[in-house]
Formats: structure tokens, C-alpha cells, sequence
């Protein structure tokens, strides 16, 4: 559902980047000989020539269009150069582009906030830097406007051929320009630079929207393509409107925008403007109502998201026509194929970026035979994502299982898929501090360290990651090997990452360093040892998961997944699992059997005044009655997840 946000105060410059027929692009750059050839990109799928995915603008003259298949575009194009993405695991493997499109991106989010957008396009916010010109080097002063720039279409000035350099070069320069139609020019000089950039360095070119929303940039990248730059002053956006079909609209190319055509009879974005607010609202409900007012005049208040990495990961497969997956063994040898590719880049994701997906999502398209109810469709299914790619196998066939339950209802009737797509989503960052100790805990001990490969888990759970915003139909346990995994590849990579631990930290980690070999490892040891409260609250969380593990079946599972119970089950409320006990032991100094002269104080005085408290405590107990560990700091301290 769309959003309605107010615009900020103050001008912003938003651009929207987008790739010229990108696969095409980044084939012909693996080969140059393609370049200047009409070219297409085709699935793997080789039905009737296999189905297009991009046109070359070679490609465009003739006729060709990505709705066709490969054997059209060659009666339309008989020199069309039809080029197969390439595959694995008996499907598309499309990194070569997402790698060709990180590429890019890391050269456009130099200038501004940047927000991969998809695996060709991304928003900028240029705001920053176009103030920054305006009050160093302003257009009207510069003597000399690059090529690219005065390539530009200014939509409002209506001059084209010739004269319109001519006249871009007057806009630039019009030092009676109002501030926002000066930062658009900054803007569009900015982007110019950028997009020129991107050519030098990656030989790819792109074309770029300068407006002041994400919406009007959105729809200025895409008028005037291959690479050139669309601007959209402030004075032209009722006309652009105005003549804008609502089906092109981003959100309004489905039932809405159907509504709005049959319902209200406006098939115009423009035709809207004629409706007040109040009546919008009647119609679609105060959100819906607010931002379809606002978007009719351009508003539209949606920050860049300082984003470089995908939202989500997601891969699918379509099998058309009497390629359709008609057998629950045939569909379960593709989710594991499928599977099998999600796991490796989630766990890629996690190795390279430190982010770790939250959701597993099954989609499908079915359809049954002699359907008494085609307009039931197969639902979407999602869980807690567990990682390693056995667990993610079993949890999609358990999700397409539960998903085809629900499609056939009572029927027993023929059915079949003829798409299938799996994807990873909710994606978060690593929690930071703690993360960082734990990795510096658990990647100093040589025992983990050396005995753990790239990829291992570690024997020793810790405790689990909150799933708070899942939305599941059934559910799994949240796995503590999330946890593990990050762990394991951060421990195998040996390479202690500093820069993220909180100051007193850092000094720890140097001080550990340097004396490891005495008594000061102590710490280590401390809160290695396989009889700390840290181990039996692990050994706590990893029973939980057993005991959840072995009870989880689709669909009928409770729901568990949250913290909150999982820290029930370690023991930070009174009366639960057997860490009191563990606790009580502690205070004698018996379990652990270290004393507390063992560890070096100068490491001891880097923890947080409330962590050598409790430590100290443990050591020597105040002498009053056993009270609960409730939120037992240290465990807070040295948990992943601190509950939000
Ligand atoms: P688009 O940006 O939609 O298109 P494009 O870059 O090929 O062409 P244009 O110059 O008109 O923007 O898609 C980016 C890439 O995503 C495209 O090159 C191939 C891929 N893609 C698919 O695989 N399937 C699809 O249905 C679409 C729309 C795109």
C-alpha cells in the first residue's frame, strides 16, 4: 500500500539512475564484438527460442520487445544476436550482472545518499552536494558547461533540434532562477559527471532523472533513454502529470489504478486533481486517499534510503506451457535447487556484508485441473529463515507443502506449477557492539579458532536472534546457527574487525592480545568455559531450539520465535531451566574453577562499570539472599540481540 509523505521543507535534488538495457550491456562489454550488433539476452528456458529479459536499442529498431521469444524476435530481426544468460543449478545465475551492477553503484554513491533501487537502477540524494556547488561554483558562473550536461531535457522548454543546447545552456545559467531551479541544475551538472563516470570506469551507460522527489526522478529516467538525463523543474510537473496514463504510475499499475480508471473515471494521473482530498479518502482510505492527492501534484515526500545492498534475495524459475512441475518430487528437486542458490548468497551476503535474513518466502504459480475455483491462487508461504542450505530445503518444501494444502483445499484433482520462486528477505545488519565481542571472544580461543574452517559452526550456541517482525503462516525455530554461522565466517577469516567495537572494547582486544599466554587469558577462558553461565545459557538456547526443532511442522507450530521466550528459556526469568542453579554454583567460584586473581584487573577494568560489578559479585557475593538474575546485565552485554 503507498505511503503518503509530505514533502520536507526544504528543496531536495533526487536523481533515479537506470542502466540501459543492462544485460544486454554487460554481455557486450564480455563481448565487444556484440557491441553495435542487435542484441537480446534470453532465459535459459530454450521454449519457442527462449523468452527475452533485455533489448539492446539496436535490437528496439526493428520491432524487437521483451515480450517476445526468441524465435519472433529473429523472424523480426533475423540478425539478432540472441545471447543466453548464463545458468546454474539448471537456471539463470545472475551474478555477472549483479556484480556489473555493484560496480556501478559504487561509483554513483560517491556524489550522495544512495539507494540500490534494484540490480540496474538506484536513487540518489544530491541534495548536500548541489548546495555545495550553488555556493561554490554556481552554473551561472561557470564559463564552460560540459557536452553531456546541455544534452539534457529540461521538460518545460519545449525546444528540440539544434536550438536545444542552446537553450539548456540559457536555463543553466539564468542567475534570476528561483533556488530550486538552481539546485536542479546543480543536479543535472552532478549527475552529467556521474553518468560519465560510470562510462570511463565500467564502459556501461545508464541514464539518469533529476527532480526534487523520488517519484518525478523515477519518471524523468525514463524519457529519454539510452543514456541521456531528464531534469523536471518545479514549473512543469502539472503538465508531465497531466498527460501521465495512471497505469504507468509506480503503485498504480494494478488494481488501484484500475480503480481509479473504472471507479473514477481518471486516466490520467492529472485526471485526479479534480477530486479533494476528502473525496479520495471516502474512496481509498485516509493513507491511500492523502497520497494519491498528493502524488497528482507531484508530491511525494519518500527519502532515499542510504541503501547499497539488496533488500532481499530472491530466485526463481518458471516452467511454461508443458514444462509445468506436475509431481510433488518434481517441484522438490527445483525448491532445493532453488534453495541451494539462495543459501549460498544469504550466506555470501552474511560473509561479505555482515547482514543476515530474517524471512523465507515461497512463491508459486499453480494451476489445477478441470479448476472449479480458478480464481484461487496458489499463497504465498513464509517462515523464520534458518541458515544452511539443508534446513532452508526442508523449510521451502515444508512452506509448498502447506502452500499447496491450501490451493487444492479439499479437491484431489491433477495440479501444476508453472513458477517457483524462493526468497530471503527482512535482511538486517549484524547487531554491532556485541557482536563484535563476541567474535573477538570467540576468534581468539585457538580451540574454535583453528579447529573451525570457513563455513563451520561452533560447537558452543549462542543465544538467538530475535524475529520480531515475521510474518509467518507456519514456522520453524529461528536458528541459533545464524548466530553461529556469522561467527564461524568472521573466526575463519581471522581478521578481528575493530572498527565497530565500542572504544573500552578495542583496548581489551589489545590487551588480551598481548598477554594471552599468562594468566590474563583468564577472561577468555572465563567466558569460554564449557561450565560459564555463558555456556549454560548457550546449552539452554540450543535445547530450546532441539526442543522446538523436533516439535516445528508446518503449518501448526506456535509461535516461538521471539526472544522474549527464548530468554525464558535461559534463564533470565525466575524459576526457568537450570541456570539459577548454574548461578548459585558460580558464586562459590566451583564451576568455573578460576579465581578471580586470575583474571589481569587492567582487562577486567576495560568492561563497563556494571559488567565488573556483576563479575565481582559472582566472585564475591554480597552477602544477602539468592535473588533472581533477571536481566542479568553481563548476559544482556554479551547477547547479539538485545531485545527491541
Ligand atoms: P530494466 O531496467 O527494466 O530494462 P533494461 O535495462 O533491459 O532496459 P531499459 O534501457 O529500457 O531500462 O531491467 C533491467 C534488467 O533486468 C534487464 O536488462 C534484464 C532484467 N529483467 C529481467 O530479467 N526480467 C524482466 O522482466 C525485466 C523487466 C528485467
Amino acid at each position: 500500500m503507498p505511503i503518503a509523505r509530505p514533502e520536507p521543507q526544504n528543496a531536495r535534488v533526487i536523481a533515479h539512475v537506470d542502466m540501459d538495457c543492462f544485460y544486454v550491456q554487460v554481455e557486450q562489454r564480455k563481448n565487444p564484438e556484440l557491441r553495435g550488433l542487435p542484441t537480446a539476452v534470453v532465459q535459459y528456458n530454450s521454449w519457442k527460442g527462449g523468452g527475452l529479459i533485455a533489448v539492446g536499442y539496436e535490437a528496439r529498431k526493428f520491432g524487437v520487445k521483451r515480450s517476445m521469444r526468441g524465435d519472433e524476435a529473429k523472424r523480426i530481426c533475423p540478425n539478432i544476436q540472441l545471447i543466453q544468460v548464463p545458468v546454474a543449478r539448471g537456471k539463470a545465475d545472475l551474478n555477472l550482472y549483479r556484480n556489473a551492477g555493484s560496480e556501478v553503484v559504487s561509483i554513483l554513491a560517491t556524489k550522495g545518499r544512495c539507494e540500490r533501487a534494484s540490480i540496474d537502477e538506484v536513487y540518489l540524494d544530491l541534495t548536500d552536494a548541489a548546495e555545495m556547488m550553488l555556493s561554490e561554483t554556481p552554473p551561472e558562473v561557470l564559463d564552460k558547461i560540459d557536452e553531456e550536461v546541455l544534452k539534457s531535457h529540461v521538460l518545460g522548454l519545449h525546444v528540440e533540434g539544434n536550438g536545444r543546447e542552446e537553450k539548456v545552456r540559457e536555463w543553466l545559467h539564468r542567475s534570476d532562477a528561483d533556488h530550486q531551479d538552481k539546485l536542479l541544475a546543480c543536479g543535472a551538472i552532478i549527475v552529467a559527471q556521474l553518468r560519465m563516470k560510470v562510462l570511463y570506469e565500467t564502459k556501461f551507460t545508464c541514464s539518469g532523472g533529476i527532480a526534487h522527489n523520488k517519484m518525478l526522478a523515477k519518471l524523468a529516467s525514463a524519457m529519454h533513454k539510452p543514456a541521456q538525463q531528464t531534469v523536471v523543474p518545479s514549473s512543469s510537473v502539472k503538465d508531465l502529470l497531466a498527460s501521465l496514463p495512471v497505469k504507468k504510475m509506480k503503485q498504480l499499475g494494478g488494481k488501484l489504478g484500475s480503480s481509479l480508471q473504472t471507479d473514477l473515471g481518471a486516466n490520467t494521473v492529472g485526471d485526479l486533481l479534480q477530486f479533494s482530498k476528502e473525496k479520495l479518502q471516502e474512496h481509498y482510505g485516509v493513507n491511500t486517499g492523502t497520497w494519491l492527492w498528493n502524488i497528482s501534484r507531484g508530491i511525494s515526500g519518500d527519502a532515499v534510503v542510504d541503501r547499497l545492498l539488496p533488500k532481499s534475495h530472491g530466485c526463481g524459475k518458471t516452467f511454461p506451457g508443458p514444462q509445468a512441475l506436475k509431481t510433488f518430487s518434481s517441484v522438490e528437486n527445483w525448491v532445493n535447487q532453488l534453495c541451494d542458490e539462495l543459501s549460498e548468497r544469504i550466506q555470501s551476503d552474511l560473509d561479505q556484508n555482515r547482514r543476515i535474513a530474517h524471512t523465507l518466502t515461497l512463491h508459486a504459480r499453480a494451476f489445477k485441473e478441470n479448476d472449479m475455483e480458478p480464481q484461487r491462487k496458489f499463497p504465498s508461504k513464509s517462515c523464520p529463515l534458518r541458515y544452511g542450505t539443508a534446513k532452508i530445503q526442508e523449510d521451502a518444501v515444508k512452506l509448498f507443502d502447506s502452500g499447496l494444502c491450501d490451493f487444492l483445499g479439499s479437491q484431489h484433482i491433477g495440479w501444476g506449477i508453472t513458477s517457483l520462486s524462493i526468497a530471503a528477505s527482512k535482511i538486517s545488519d549484524l547487531p554491532q557492539g556485541t557482536c563484535s565481542i563476541l567474535k573477538f571472544l570467540e576468534g581468539k580461543i585457538p580451540s574454535s579458532a583453528s579447529s573451525s574452517g570457513a563455513g563451520e559452526f561452533h560447537k558452543e550456541s549462542l543465544p538467538l536472534s530475535s524475529t520480531d517482525d515475521v510474518q509467518s503462516t507456519g514456522c520453524t525455530v529461528m536458528d541459533q546457527e545464524v548466530k553461529q554461522k556469522a561467527l564461524a565466517s568472521e573466526v575463519a577469516s581471522n581478521d578481528i574487525d575493530i572498527k565497530f567495537q565500542a572504544k573500552p572494547l578495542k583496548r581489551i582486544g589489545s590487551l588480551v592480545e598481548k598477554t594471552k599466554d599468562v594468566g590474563k587469558s583468564s577472561i577468555l577462558k572465563f567466558f569460554q568455559s564449557s561450565n560459564s553461565s555463558f555456556h549454560a545459557m548457550n546449552q539452554a538456547c540450543e535445547r530450546f531450539s532441539r526442543d522446538q526443532a523436533s516439535s516445528s511442522s508446518f503449518p501448526e507450530c506456535e509461535e516461538h520465535s521471539d526472544l522474549e521466550q527464548i530468554d525464558e528459556q535461559v534463564g533470565f526469568s525466575e524459576g526457568h531451566v537450570d541456570i539459577d542453579g548454574h548461578h548459585n554454583q558460580t558464586r562459590n567460584g566451583y564451576m568455573w574453577g578460576i579465581n578471580m586473581e586470575n583474571i589481569d584487573p587492567s582487562v577486567l577494568d576495560e568492561l563497563p562499570m556494571e559488567i565488573q560489578r556483576e563479575i565481582r559479585e559472582w566472585f564475591h557475593p554480597p552477602k544477602r539472599a539468592n535473588t533472581s538474575r533477571k536481566g542479568s546485565s553481563i548476559v544482556h552485554y554479551f547477547s547479539p540481540v538485545k531485545k527491541g
